[in-house]
This record gives structure tokens, sequence and C-alpha cells, in this order.
């Protein structure tokens, strides 16, 4: 881990924490993070040497396996054409018919550059289309970093364990109702407070930022019985469940026709890519055809669009085995490491839709923010740098969602079963791994 560590001093003196995400700091779970050289099909290998097995997938775009040949061959010959116009180009309708395909409630999108201006880009919409100023999201949801949305928000600042953010006026956040995931009654007595003033509810329709939370029945489609019942608009934020859970994410699952739609990750094939859509009465209140403003430098990128191309042709065009595949792979990984749990004597709740799941290390069943809370989170830190030692990565955070891709199978499920019998109960019953080690362990060398 040498080259790491040299690499992480001199970051730390140019980067915030040595990073440009803080989660990738592996603040929550205690040793230092490698640092990636390469990375191609399910694994990583850091500068070192060392080889990991890949269970976050650069937190969800890589649902093809790191380095697929296609989509480097894509973005290779749209970059030898400049890598970016700032005009219109073929590509955008291109990615947008196959978005169309797989998400039939968009009739109209725009392409942003990352999953965060997806979300705040549809809260501005929904407020200037409705006219109102109150917003309801649900406690560990993460929508991105924009100030309205860090309000009990999850992902990095559930793992940093921070109540919100700083530099967020009040006057911002108090137009933020966060409510516990899962309870509609909550929802019907947020709306009944604040009777014509609720512009959206924006939610996670699988949570993966609490690590995993799954609605339970009836839950999403209550939220589009009340939201329509009171005006409002259903943002459905499918940045980490769209193209993952199916082709046309949660909402094709669960049967739900949102307002609005908010997408990333695996829409730019690991390039930096957002959209958000939907009806388009809606859609068309955005400049340049209606008043509220929004844009971006590099929206719709050439490369961006590219790399989402081929993606989401491969995904259409395998389908029934993609899906089929990691349904099985995941299942096999998820259920094996909680059996083994269960043998090892460990708490353990298991959580999982398709290719996205959490370990949460607690006896008791997990359906909002608040019991993922109750997570022995320094037992779940001892996991994973457990794992990391066996060379398996998995996300370094209780509260994030694991995921597979499709180059994983029944080789690295026996790799991630074999890490986990051995990680599990040496974790579990000697405590013998001592505090924060100097390093994350060797991996497996190539
Ligand atoms: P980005 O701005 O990071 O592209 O997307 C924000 C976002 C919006 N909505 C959902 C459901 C998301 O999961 C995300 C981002 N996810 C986190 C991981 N849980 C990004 C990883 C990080 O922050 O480093």
């Amino acid at each position: 881990m040498e080259r790491s560590r040299k690499l992480q001093a001199r970051a730390a003196g140019l980067l915030p924490g040595g990073v440009d995400s803080p989660v990738r700091a592996f603040r929550a779970v205690g040793g230092d993070p490698p640092f990636v050289a390469r990375a191609q099909g399910a694994y990583l290998w850091d500068v070192d040497g060392n080889r990991y097995l890949d269970c976050f997938g650069s937190w969800g775009p890589m649902i093809l396996g790191h380095a697929f040949p296609p989509v480097v061959e894509a973005i290779r010959e749209a970059a030898a054409k400049s890598a970016s116009f700032g005009a219109s180009h073929a590509g955008e309708g291109d990615l947008a018919e196959l978005v169309r395909r797989c998400f039939p409630s968009v009739e109209r999108l725009r392409f942003v550059s990352s999953g965060t201006e997806a979300c705040m880009s549809a809260i501005r919409l929904a407020r200037g289309f409705t006219g109102r100023k109150f917003v309801i999201k649900f406690e560990g949801c993460y929508h991105g970093h924009a100030d309205a949305l860090l309000v009990k928000a999850g992902s990095g600042i559930a793992t940093l364990g921070i109540p919100g953010s700083a530099g967020i006026p009040e006057e911002t956040a108090m137009h933020t109702l966060a409510l516990p995931y899962n309870d509609l009654q909550a929802v019907e007595t947020a709306f009944a407070l604040h009777p014509g003033q609720i512009a959206c509810v924006i939610v996670e329709p699988v949570v993966g930022n609490a690590g995993t939370i799954v609605p339970e029945t009836g839950y999403l489609a209550g939220l589009r019985r009340i939201t329509r019942e009171h005006g409002a608009l259903l943002i459905l934020d499918e940045v980490m469940t769209g193209f993952r859970l199916s082709l046309g994410g949660a909402q094709q699952i669960y049967g739900i026709d949102p307002d609005l739609t908010t997408l990333g990750k695996i829409l730019g094939g690991g390039l930096p890519c957002g959209a958000f859509g939907g009806r388009a009465d809606v859609m068309e209140f955005l400049a340049p055809l209606g008043p509220v403003y929004q844009a971006g430098t590099l929206s719709g990128n050439p490369l961006a669009m590219a790399a989402g191309i081929a993606t989401l042709r491969h995904l259409i065009e395998h389908q029934g085995e993609i899906y089929t595949e990691l349904e099985n792979t995941t299942a096999a990984i998820a259920d094996g490491v909680t059996e083994l749990a269960r043998e090892a004597g460990v708490a353990m709740t298991t959580n999982r839709v398709g290719s996205m799941w959490t370990w949460f290390f607690t006896a008791d069943a997990v359906t909002d923010f608040a019991q993922a809370s109750k997570s022995d989170t320094d037992r779940f830190g001892r996991f994973h740098r457990r794992m990391m030692e066996a060379g398996v990565w998995l996300p370094p955070s209780q509260f994030e969602a694991a995921f597979l891709s499709a180059a994983h199978g029944p080789v690295e499920v026996a790799l991630l079963l074999e890490a986990a019998r051995e990680a599990l109960p040496n974790e579990w019953q000697s405590g013998t791994i001592s505090a924060a080690p100097e390093t994350s362990g060797s991996g497996n060398r190539i």
C-alpha cells in the first residue's frame, strides 16, 4: 500500500480530506483508501498492484462492468470528434429516445451533468410549475447536495453522522419537510398542515442512501394518490434505481406513473451525466419555452451521450439475460453472507432489490432511516476492513447500497463468500481486528 499512501499524502495537501467526495475517505469504516490505478470487469487494481472485487461499481454506474469494450469504443470514437461542442448534436436525441423507451412516463427530458443537478432542477421546476414553495423529502434519502435537499439526507451526510450541512440558511431549509420513509400518515399530515403549499414530493422509490430500504406494499402508490389529491408533483429520484432495478427502474417494477423522474449514474455509462424529465406540460415550463431557468455548459456532452447510448443499447438488447443474471448472482452473494452471519451468530438484516443491497449489522427489520441508524456501524467498519484485506471492496459506509455488475459471476460469488466466511467470525467473536490499521490491507496481489 506504499504508493497509495504517498498519493494520499499528496492529495491531503491538495483536496479537502484528500478526496473529491467525502464518502471515499473511508472515515466511517477506518483504514486508508487504496488509490485505484485501473479497473476491468468486476475488479479494481490499486497503484500497489492489489486486486479488489468491486461491490460498489462507482456508486452504481458500472452495471456492465469496468472498461466494457463497446462503451470504451464509443467514448474513443466520440472523443476523436472533440470532447465538447456546446451546441446541439444527434447524440442528445439518440440517448433521449433510448431513455423514453425505458421510461414511458418521460415525455420530455433535459440532460445535465450529475444527479444533483437533475434533482435540484426538478424541484425548481416543480416549484415553478405549481407556484408553491414547500418540498417533501424523506429522512435518509439523498438527492445530491443542493441546499434545499441536504436536510436529514442520507449517503455521505448519514455516513458522517451530521444532521445536515453548514452553510444552508434556515430560510432555505425551512421549506423542506423531511418525513420518515414508509409512513403515509406522515405525508397526509404534512399536506393537511400545509394546504396548497407543497410543490412536490421527491423520493428514492427504493432507498439506497440509508443503505437499501424497500418500499412497503402500497407505499409508493400511496404517495402517488396523495400527491394527485393535493395537486403536488411526484418526483421519483431514480438516479440510483434507474436502469439498475430494471430497464425502467423502480417505476417499472412498482407500476408508478410519476410526474417527473430524475436519472443519472448508469445513464452516462460512467461519464458525468444526469437527466430530469416527465410530463410534457411540466417540462415545457423550462427555458427557453417557459419561465423556469436551468442551464449547463456540458449538458448533453457528446462523450457522455455516446457512453450512455452504448450502455443503454446493450442493456436493452440483452435485458433478458442481464437482469436475470444480476438477480441470481446478487441473491447468491447477499443471501449467502446472510446465512454465514447466522452461522457465526452475527446479527444481520439484509435488504435487497435486484442487484442493489445492504447488510445491516442489526437483528431488527430496517424499514426506515431511524431503524437503519440503530445498526452497529463499528461492526460494519470492522467487517469492511476485513473484507478489504481479503480483496473485496464494499461501499465504505453502512448507509450506502452495494451493487454488482453483469461482469460478476460464479467465481466472484465464491470469492466473496470465502472472504466473508473468514471475516465474519473473526470480526465478531475474537475482536482481533485492532483499531483502524495503518493500511487497509494487501488485497489479492495479481
Ligand atoms: P450525483 O450528483 O452524485 O451524480 O447524484 C446525486 C444523487 C442523487 N440521487 C440519488 C438517489 C443518489 O444516490 C445520488 C448520489 N449517490 C451517491 C452515493 N450514494 C453518490 C456517491 C458520492 O456522493 O460520492
